[in-house]
């Protein structure tokens, strides 16, 4: 996309919008930044998530999760991987703080186990899971490193979905057994972490999980999985407030899978396409957590969905009066999880499906990681900008950003990751770009610490800084991981891709 497109495109959004919170307009085609400089401040961090890497799946008390369910569905996850062992996390985290500090960075943002700490869903916590990550929380206190605490990565407790394709988000009052949750986590740990992500990727747990089925709990129904990313977002509101009694001066925020949507052509129908597109991806989630209420377009649509799809309900019916505020009723950062963009086009004539557009993109030889993803940074640095103008200017944190590269240990005993480190520099220059312009970004956590499991993909795309030998356990930190450990070191994103010094 050159910069002028993203103008125009950034500018067809500004001008569809009823919603926006700030009349202020940047042009981004006048950002010229060969300065990638950071503030001191800055949060240089990596990400994980706890069943994604802890394995020890009874370990404590630990109460069974939808995902240790989902993994035993005949196909449901490529190679038949399970989180049984994942990254041995649980049981070697003092190593995997050990390679935060090698790569010298001062934040870390990992999830507490929602059915480690909440085994049968609601009432009692568990007091030794608890005792584990505040363990883990102190010692990393202890070397300067930051805590960034998610609570629910996705492994929601299987007591709160007592049959197939009933409970878990479907329940409203899954939002507070949520919030009770939250309550425990922040109770025992408030008063030592600043930073707080109520839930990761709404838009994917509403998808993947109750739409196409592929995640857990694994439900494939449009209709109902509207309802589930409403009760989504209400848990983050009563969440919050059960986080702010208990720490105050907290930091609270949404992790959100933001996927800039372009329009594949100049043409009317097709910016139309990307900005209703946006809508069903991004703002259906960012409008109402910052106070704007759903937005009318998307709820337009979702009510035609519901009612062509025979539900015999209407989104009244589950977005009940009141529940706005309680979305809306705190965001103090909003978290982005940034991978890609989604090029779309006006739906062909007659095209099956519920929706006015396609996803018709990338076309053509774009770069790519190697699970087929755009790698796109320019998009970031213009949907940076685009959440300071929407969004109240309020701090943003890059809470994932990161690409599948197979590179395994060679001769040498290196992982020589390259396209990693470029995409790193790239992604972080973009950054630096949004900011010169004016967004208020506070914080970089690369994903991920550790190649680790990638849901139904099993364990064949690798996403770590850390080469993980899952047969092992052992841990080699790539070349990516040094390079990060230069940029975390001098505050400083290199214009080019550097001749870096291995000696860690
Ligand atoms: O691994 C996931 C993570 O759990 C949520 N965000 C996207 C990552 C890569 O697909």
């Amino acid at each position: 996309m050159t910069a002028a497109t993203a103008a125009t495109a950034s500018a067809t959004m500004t001008a569809s919008t009823t919603t926006s919170a700030t009349t202020e307009r940047r042009n981004v085609t006048e950002i010229h930044t060969d300065q990638a400089v950071f503030p001191p401040d800055f949060l240089w961090g990596a990400a994980t998530s706890a069943y994604q890497i802890e394995g020890s799946r009874t370990a404590d008390g630990t109460g069974e999760s939808v995902w240790d369910v989902f993994v035993r569905r005949p196909g449901a996850v490529e190679g038949g991987g399970t989180g049984a062992i994942a990254c041995d996390s649980y049981r070697r985290w003092r190593e995997d703080i050990d390679l935060l500090r090698m790569i010298g960075l001062n934040s870390y943002r990992f999830s507490t186990g929602w059915s480690r700490i909440m085994p049968t869903g609601r009432g009692r916590a568990n007091a030794a899971a608890l005792d584990h990550y505040e363990r883990q929380v102190d010692a990393l206190l202890e070397v300067g490193i930051k805590p960034l605490i998610t609570l629910n990565h996705w492994d929601m407790p299987s007591a709160l979905t007592p049959a197939p394709g009933r409970g878990g988000w479907l329940d409203r009052a899954t939002a507070s057994a949520f919030a009770e949750y939250a309550g425990a986590v922040t109770g025992r740990l408030g008063d030592r972490v600043g930073h707080w992500i109520t839930q990761c990727e709404p838009w994917i747990i509403q998808l993947l999980g109750y739409q196409l089925g592929l995640h857990a709990p694994g439900v494939k129904d449009l209709a109902r999985s509207v309802v589930a990313g409403h009760h989504v977002l209400l848990g983050h509101g009563l969440a919050a407030q059960a986080i702010a009694a208990n720490s105050p001066a907290a930091q609270i925020g949404v992790a959100l899978s933001l996927f800039p949507c372009v329009p594949d052509s100049d043409c009317e129908a097709d910016r139309q396409a990307a900005w209703g597109s946006d809508g069903y991806v991004n703002r259906w989630y960012l409008d109402p957590l910052a106070a704007l209420g759903y937005p009318a377009d998307t709820r337009r649509l979702w009510e035609g969905v519901l009612a062509g799809s025979g539900a015999g309900f209407g989104t009244e019916d589950f977005i009940l009066p009141g529940d706005e505020a309680v979305i809306g009723s705190r965001l103090d950062f909003i978290g982005v999880n940034y991978y890609t963009r989604r090029v779309c086009a006006a739906a062909a004539p007659g095209a099956a499906g519920p929706f006015p557009w396609a996803v018709v993109g990338p076309r053509g030889d774009v770069p790519r990681t190697d699970e087929g993803w755009e790698i796109a940074p320019d998009a970031l640095r213009d949907l940076l900008i685009r959440l300071d103008r929407d969004y109240g200017g309020r701090p943003l944190v890059v809470t994932e950003n990161g690409a599948v590269f197979g590179d395994a240990p060679t001769h040498d005993g290196r992982v020589h990751d390259v396209r990693r480190v470029a995409f790193i520099r790239s992604h972080l220059r973009a950054i630096a770009q949004a900011m010169a312009a004016g967004a208020r970004v506070t914080g970089y956590m690369h994903w991920s610490l550790l190649d680790n499991f990638e849901w139904a993909l099993g364990y064949r795309p690798r996403f770590g800084l850390t080469h993980v030998d899952y047969a092992s356990g052992r841990r080699t930190l790539k070349d990516s991981a040094w390079f990060y450990r230069q940029v975390a070191a001098t505050g400083t994103a290199p214009k080019e891709d550097p001749d870096y010094g291995f000696d860690g």
